[in-house]
């Protein structure tokens, strides 16, 4: 039982709390848990490590009182909470779906269910295209549409997967299967080897010596919830967290070319084959033949070489131009984790970050960086306890004597300001100025009309403090998508004005996405990758921002924060003398 799966199960029963209220005590009930998934998700050691450890207690866990350390120990030991089950009980399953849908929340679930007898998305969808949501508390014309954006997102989303759950579940069950004396070797394929930002199932291959006893191994991982079919060279199970897997045994000889169909994409594959056709050959997950005659099989290179070209990395094999890249002796060099120097976007506990400036220091200093940034919240976000002028100023002067505290690392001192509705920013001039670095972003009125966002987002890159947009099109991944504006012509007025434009690297928003990553490559621009960290944990989500900045083409010189310090600092904005 993962730390994120028991966090998972708090986060519910607070949602099913504030649904319910049934309880006189129910707001204080549902801020435990609150609080509780908040101290697991920060937590650095494995809860179930904790729990073993008879030298410790989980009570000193901070949130973490008797009742709760006692729910921990029942769900790491029966998988669930009764409690929790009790909870579900009193509400249809279906309406929980409901709290996947952007701007709906348990008191909105709540209000659904209790005044308008709401039970699931579907009925949800009809009430707001009937107008039948404007009348209930709160809820006007603007809060239906955005309930019917909400749920088409909700929709395209349905069965796939963050990149980093599939990664981490990919991880797992590799080890697992490395555990059987049987396997050679385990490859990940599919979009998880391409790095897509989402995954809809996974695609394990295998070599090794027997496939029955591997296929029998595999089906003991604990993780499994049902085998969907087990077969001679195959073995599809879905698992308890609603992921499917095709597990597949293959002959050594053919690795290669089963490695390349399994990775895709198919639209990639299908271009290759059309290739192989031309000359009057087969290509097909077996190898590329010649009538009987095979040419090739064993590894991706002999593959790809006989058929006239280089070694294409899989997050480009989408066939949007890699094959003729390819063939041209033009593929990009692509930027790779190693070549990271600092990160640029990170919380710590001034704003709602989980750890000091120091602690984040050392943690950035431990990976080998040679900056970073402490970028805490402004005013506007109440809800993150965003600093307000005042604190802004001494929270400058504390990352500014944290050098002496952690030497070995530059510490920037910097903000994430609020861009607010009309363009302005949340901080003023006099204090943009005392900054290292300033990094703008959106976090409020998102749905505003197109015009509008435009305009707003255009006033932010003129004011000449602005270094760094982060997060620029606010969109989450499987949830919401970007807010309207003209794309085109922000990233003119950035690249005219000198304002990077920020990759954030945390897997649910990747922001920017692959496409517009190589739109901005395309244009010349160059961007930084950050983890936008609240914890020192959060470090290490860098590896999804190289990922997708690797999709959208990106070599080392398109990435900044590859450089060291004094150049990164040299290639920003000039600022106002
Ligand atoms: P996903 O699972 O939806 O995130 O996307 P993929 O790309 O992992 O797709 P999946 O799992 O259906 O298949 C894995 C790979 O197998 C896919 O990328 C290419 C290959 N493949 C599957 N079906 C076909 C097909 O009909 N034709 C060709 N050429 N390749 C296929
Ligand atoms: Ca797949
Ligand atoms: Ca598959
Ligand atoms: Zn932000």
């Amino acid at each position: 039982m993962e730390n994120r799966e028991i966090a998972a199960i708090f986060e519910e029963i607070s949602s099913l709390i504030k649904i319910l209220q049934d309880d006189p005590k129910w707001n204080f009930k549902a801020a435990a848990y609150d609080r509780a998934t908040r101290s697991i998700e920060a937590l650095p050691e494995r809860l179930e490590d904790i729990a073993r450890d008879t030298s410790r207690k989980l009570t000193d866990i901070p949130g973490i009182g008797a009742d709760l350390a006692k729910k921990i120990t029942e769900i790491i030991e029966t998988g669930d909470s009764a409690y929790h089950q009790e909870q579900l009980a009193k509400v249809p399953r279906s309406l929980l779906d409901l709290l996947q849908l952007q701007t709906v929340g348990p008191q909105k679930v709540r209000l659904f269910y209790k005044q308008a007898n709401i039970h699931n998305v579907d009925e949800l969808e009809a009430a707001a295209k009937e107008g039948r949501l404007r009348g209930l508390p709160g809820m006007s014309e603007k809060s239906e549409e955005n309930i019917l954006k909400a749920i088409e997102v909700f929709r395209r989303a349905a069965g796939r997967f963050h990149l980093n759950t599939a990664l981490e579940t990919a991880e797992v069950l590799t080890a697992w299967l490395r555990d059987s004396k049987a396997v050679e070797e385990v490859t990940p394929a599919g979009s998880l080897r391409r790095g897509r930002e989402t995954v809809g199932d996974l695609d394990l291959l295998v070599t090794g010596r027997d496939p029955t006893s591997i296929a029998d191994h595999f089906v003991k991982f604990p993780g499994i919830a049902a085998i969907l079919a087990k077969g001679e060279d195959k073995v599809s199970v879905k698992l308890k967290n609603d992921l499917q897997v095709d597990v597949r045994m293959l002959n050594r000889s053919a690795y290669g070319a089963a490695l390349m169909y399994f990775t895709g994409s198919k639209e990639h594959n299908v271009a290759l084959r059309d290739r192989a056709k031309r000359q009057g050959w087969k290509l097909n997950e077996y190898g590329l033949f010649h009538g009987d005659e095979l040419l090739a099989s064993r590894t991706e290179e002999e593959v790809y070489a006989k058929l006239g070209l280089p070694w294409i990395p899989p997050e480009l094999r989408e066939n949007l131009g890699e094959i003729e890249a390819a063939e041209n002796g033009e593929l990009p060099k692509l930027v790779e984790l190693g070549d990271i120097r600092g990160d640029l976007q990170m919380h710590t506990t001034a704003s709602d970050g989980h750890a000091s400036i120091e602690e984040m220091a050392a943690a950035a200093k431990q990976l080998g960086y040679q900056y970073i940034l402490i970028t805490d919240h402004s005013k506007a976000v109440t809800v993150a306890n965003g600093l307000d002028e005042k604190r802004a100023v001494e929270h400058i002067q504390r990352i500014h004597a944290a050098r002496k505290n952690v030497k070995g690392i530059e510490i920037w001192a910097g903000s994430e300001v609020d861009i607010m509705g009309d363009g302005s920013l949340d901080y003023p001039d006099e204090l943009l100025k005392q900054f290292d670095i300033v990094l703008v972003s959106v976090h409020s009125r998102m749905n505003m009309p197109a015009d509008e966002m435009t305009a707003r987002l255009l006033r932010a890159i003129e004011n000449p403090y602005v270094r760094i947009m982060g997060h620029p099109t606010g969109r989450q991944v499987l949830r919401r998508d970007p807010f309207l504006f003209d794309l085109e012509k922000v990233f003119a007025a950035a690249k005219k004005s000198g304002v990077i434009l920020e990759l954030n690297a945390s897997p649910e928003r990747l922001d920017l996405c692959d496409r517009h990553v190589k739109l901005a490559r395309d244009r010349g621009m160059k961007i930084i990758i950050s983890t936008d960290a609240h914890d020192p944990q959060h470090f290490k989500l860098m590896r999804y921002g190289v990922t997708t900045a690797r999709r959208g083409w990106m070599e080392k010189s398109g990435v900044l924060n590859t450089l060291p310090p004094e150049k990164l600092l040299a290639s920003l904005r000039t600022l106002p003398t």
